[in-house]
């Protein structure tokens, strides 16, 4: 019994651990991804990075739903004073040609009146230009936050019923 206890606050202490290794604001997950914005501010290509560092991509946009999921969950978070934030559309490789960092099809678009228009070498995305969080293409180098997305797994908090049938289990068979 002792054994089953300690075991329990172990996978306890591990969930909350990880859910505490990151500040970045959870926004809702969607289409099987989950979606977070930054607490860091940083370039384009400085966010991506770090979202490859947490296993994703700055986040891919496929519907008005997941463009309203992201760019409400922005509005309603950022906290610089400024509700723009990378999303992961680009183009770098051809001019012109955008694409998704994390490779997904390219079915959608939000772009606000007369962008993109690679002013001055525009490469990368931002949401919320507009009134209604239409996207523009900025130079990499603007300081601000992002929205990455990573493949929607159960947490802990879900894997944490199971581990205590298994433990149930165990007694049972002792
Ligand atoms: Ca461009
Ligand atoms: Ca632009």
């Amino acid at each position: 019994m002792r054994k089953s206890v300690f075991r329990l606050a172990s996978i306890a202490a591990l969930a909350a651990s990880s859910l505490a290794a990151h500040a970045d604001v959870f926004l809702g997950a969607l289409d099987g991804k989950s979606f977070y914005l930054t607490s860091a501010f940083g370039s384009a290509l400085s966010q991506e990075a770090y979202a490859v560092g947490r296993g994703g991509h700055l986040a891919s946009i496929h519907s008005l739903a997941e463009q309203t999921l992201v760019s409400a969950g922005v509005r309603a978070n950022a906290t610089g004073g400024s509700s723009l934030a990378w999303i992961g559309f680009t183009d770098q490789a051809v001019e012109g040609t955008f694409q998704w960092f994390d490779g997904s099809a390219v079915d959608y678009t939000f772009w606000s009146g007369g962008e993109p228009n690679d002013l001055g070498g525009e490469d990368y995305t931002v949401v919320n230009w507009g009134s209604n969080g239409e996207w523009n293409d900025l130079d990499s180098n603007y300081d601000i936050q992002a929205v990455y997305s990573v493949d929607a797994v159960p947490g802990p908090a879900a894997a944490l019923p199971f581990a205590l049938m298994a433990i149930k289990r165990r007694r049972k068979r002792a």
